[in-house]
């Protein structure tokens, strides 16, 4: 390959042919290196690319007399050929003026933060922060990077060593790839250097005549390489080598050649200890890893990543989930794979079709309204079915070029319902469980999917299920007992000669997260929201927006209290917090328009010049501020229609002071409500009913309130989301 005309090197700088510096502006290119690309371009005839996610200033600086040498800065979005810089896509949105304004914002509060401007791309830098001080900054970072990325598609967040940043998606590295080859002309090879997760993108987009090499020791992580060399200076010997091997008689023997990676799922043997655990869900935690030595991210993430992080952790674990993009056209060789994470991330691409057939399609517009006994709003298409059946034939590949045989695996909710037996046909011997987070119908409404009967063969191909209540449990032997051949007992099925475990594991929050003090940082904004509302009695609603979560319904029955119980007019305030979910399925954005349409129409009706019935907020907030709202609620109204199990409803409880405890005002469909007996309990399907249990938790008197509290509290201490990981990790740890 080395003599092979037209040739092409496509490499990356920092790490790969120069060692990293403790500082980005302290590094130079050593003479000799440029010496060496100029001679491959010049007296090799190779068209030799720096490729790196630095700015083009920086790299002009390093090679300023290489016009031979070829540049590509800012990670792949601009390109210098012959002396002039041009942008590989010219049009793409720089529109980063709002988010920049934000986040200068909060830099401009705490000390050592930076944001660096790029053309593309932003970067907030917090390696100065103080550690004490990260957790919160990155919560707040987050909050703000979340919900600008909400409004802006095309942009993408990443993760590097402590920095976040924010750029176009389709700007990556691996542009370069058939850039380069077409300019280098018909039948070229390449061979391309990198030594990092950014260069993986190149490396996926190699074609079977070039080469890949991962540059740097070995670190046990999944690459899209095909070989490897052990660091700069082998790099350099290597292309020394190519450099010599076209000019001299007999090829001069290599001083460092590549050597093969393992071909098994092309993951380098590394010194790391092998993973004893692998969890895959949809969707990766939102935060990866902005880690130093010694930090801790728990102030930055949800219930589910809190709940798997210290089963995970114990065990050396991985977490493999789509990677949030749709637009790198699809799974590469392999998946992606940071391990500087705690713990361990690895990742798949999925096209933006493929994407939104499995999701929106399939899982969002079929399982989770049928799941959720939605039958009117099911739709069923061939197409997301089909490509559901893709998506998780794509994760159990990823899975089984990542684990060896025998790992146990703990496979999350509906979107990989069939991902047990695609396991299983590769070749997967290990145990391999599933959790479901939403109900499980029974056979009436299962049997409506054209697919059950696959569906149902499939789940039984796991070793055990877990489900969060009895009637979920109860569901799944019923249907196992009446739509298929297989043997049902208590709490297993036998079908072919396996059996699956089937059991009921109500999953928990931290709540301890939920009984902090305000944060100075974030109080305000909290605080100032409740001191709005005066003495009025505080009625709150928190939830995802969704239609399972009965918000319509929900302030139907506010608007019916103030109806019949007129007394409450101008003493009482309901808060409604939407959190912005699905917003680009349809149902989920008409859903929105019936909530704002029911506000208007409910203050319009009952508002005063001195008091505002509702107030609703379609945002998030973080963990903070939330239980500051929970705490100054008289009445927590979580009155889904139906749920899984709702942890709004066990983070309420978890806030309240114990010497003057709200209510709970719980709907009898949430998954909360087997648990939370001494909760006030509803029916959300009865507006009527839902305002004289609305009017009863207002006058609810303090010592019942206590004595319900104290039940609910010992309740929600007991089962916890670390209890709750624990346990279904144990069972399946026990199958095999
Ligand atoms: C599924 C199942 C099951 C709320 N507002 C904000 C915010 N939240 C957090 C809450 C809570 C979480 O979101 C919502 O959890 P739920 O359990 O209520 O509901 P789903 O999202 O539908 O979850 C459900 C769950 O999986 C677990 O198995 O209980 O039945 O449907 O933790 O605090 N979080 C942030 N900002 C907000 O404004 N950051």
């Amino acid at each position: 390959m080395a003599r092979h005309t037209p040739l092409a090197i496509l490499t990356d700088l920092d790490g790969t042919l120069i060692p990293f510096s403790p500082h980005p502006d302290q590094t130079r290119v050593p003479a000799e290196l440029s010496a060496l690309l100029q001679s491959l371009a010049l007296r090799s005839g190779i068209q030799v690319a720096v490729v790196s996610g630095r700015p083009r200033e920086a790299l002009d600086r390093f090679f300023p007399a290489s016009p031979a040498v070829w540049l590509v800065a800012e990670h792949g979005g601009w390109r210098r050929a012959d002396g002039a810089w041009t942008e590989a896509l010219p049009g793409e949105s720089r529109d980063l003026d709002g988010l920049q304004a934000d986040l200068e914002r909060l830099v401009a509060r705490v000390p050592g933060s930076l944001v660096e401007r790029k053309t593309w791309a932003l970067a907030l830098h917090f390696r100065m922060v103080a550690p004490a001080d990260r957790g919160a900054f990155l919560v707040e970072a987050s909050e703000i990077l979340e919900a600008w990325l909400r409004t802006h598609e095309g942009f993408e967040r990443l993760e590097g060593a402590a920095v976040l940043e924010v750029r176009a998606a389709r700007i990556r590295k691996s542009l370069a790839v058939p850039w380069l080859r077409e300019k280098a002309g018909a039948g070229a090879r390449l061979i391309v250097l990198g030594d990092d997760v950014t260069d993986e993108d190149m490396f996926g987009a190699v074609g079977t005549h070039d080469e890949a090499i991962r540059v740097g020791p070995a670190v046990g992580r999944a690459t899209r390489a095909r070989w490897t060399l052990g660091g700069p200076e082998e790099a350099i010997a290597f292309l020394r080598w190519i450099d010599a091997a076209r000019h001299e008689g007999p090829t001069p023997a290599p001083v460092h050649v590549p050597r093969p990676i393992a071909r098994d799922g092309r993951r380098e043997a590394g010194p790391a200890a092998p993973h004893r655990l692998l969890a895959i869900s949809n969707r990766l935690p939102d935060l990866r890893a902005p880690t130093e030595p010694g930090e801790t991210r728990k102030k930055n993430v949800g219930g589910l990543v809190s709940a798997l992080e210290p089963v995970l952790t114990a065990r050396n674990g991985l977490w493999l989930g789509w990677s949030g993009r749709t637009d790198a056209g699809g799974p590469a060789a392999g998946p992606g794979f940071d391990d500087s994470a705690a713990p361990a991330l690895a990742w798949i691409d999925l096209s933006r079709d493929l994407h939104r057939r499995y999701y929106n399609g399939f899982s969002n517009g079929a399982l989770w309204p049928l799941f959720h006994t939605f039958p009117a709003r099911v739709a069923f298409h061939d197409e997301d079915w089909e490509a559901y059946v893709r998506v998780n034939d794509l994760f159990a590949e990823a899975a089984r070029s990542l684990v060896p045989e025998d790992t146990p695996i703990w496979i999350h909710d509906y979107h990989l319902l069939l991902l047990g037996a695609a396991l299983r046909r590769r070749g997967h011997r290990g145990p391999v469980g599933l959790f479901l987070h939403i109900p499980f119908p029974g056979p009436d409404l299962f049997r409506m999917i054209p697919w059950s009967d696959r569906i149902l063969e499939d789940l039984l191909a796991c070793d055990l299920l877990g489900f969060h209540t009895p009637n979920d449990v109860a569901n799944v032997l019923q249907c196992a007992g009446s739509l298929s051949p297989a043997k049902v007992g208590d709490d297993a099925i036998l079908h072919r000669g396996h059996r699956t475990r089937v059991r009921a594991f109500p999953i928990g929050i931290i709540p301890e997260g939920f009984q902090e003090a305000p944060d100075p940082d974030v109080a305000d904004e909290a605080a100032a929201l409740i001191r709005s509302i005066g003495t009025s009695e505080l009625i709150l609603g928190i939830d995802r927006l969704d239609y399972t979560k009965g918000i319509p319904e929900r302030l139907e029955a506010f608007a019916r209290l103030l109806v019949l119980f007129p007394e409450w007019r101008g003493k009482v305030a309901f808060v409604q917090i939407s959190v912005p979910s699905r917003a680009d399925v349809p149902e989920y954005k008409q859903q929105r328009n019936r909530i704002e349409a029911a506000v208007g129409r409910i203050n319009g009706e009952f508002g005063e010049a001195h008091w505002t019935p509702v107030r609703y907020l379609y945002r998030s907030y973080n963990r903070n501020q939330l239980a500051q709202f929970y705490r100054a609620a008289r009445v927590g109204m979580v009155t889904p229609l139906r749920d899984g199990m709702n942890l709004v409803a066990k983070e309420y409880v978890a806030a309240q002071t114990a010497a003057n405890p709200g209510v709970l005002l719980l709907s009898r469909f949430a998954g909360a409500a087997v648990e939370l007996r001494d909760a006030l309990l509803t029916n959300p399907w009865h507006i009527d009913g839902m305002a004289r249990d609305l009017d009863r938790a207002l006058r609810m008197p303090l010592p019942e309130r206590l004595e319900r509290h104290a039940k609910l509290a010992a309740i929600v201490r007991r089962t916890t989301a670390l209890t709750w990981a624990e346990d279904f990790v144990g069972a399946l740890e026990a199958c095999r």
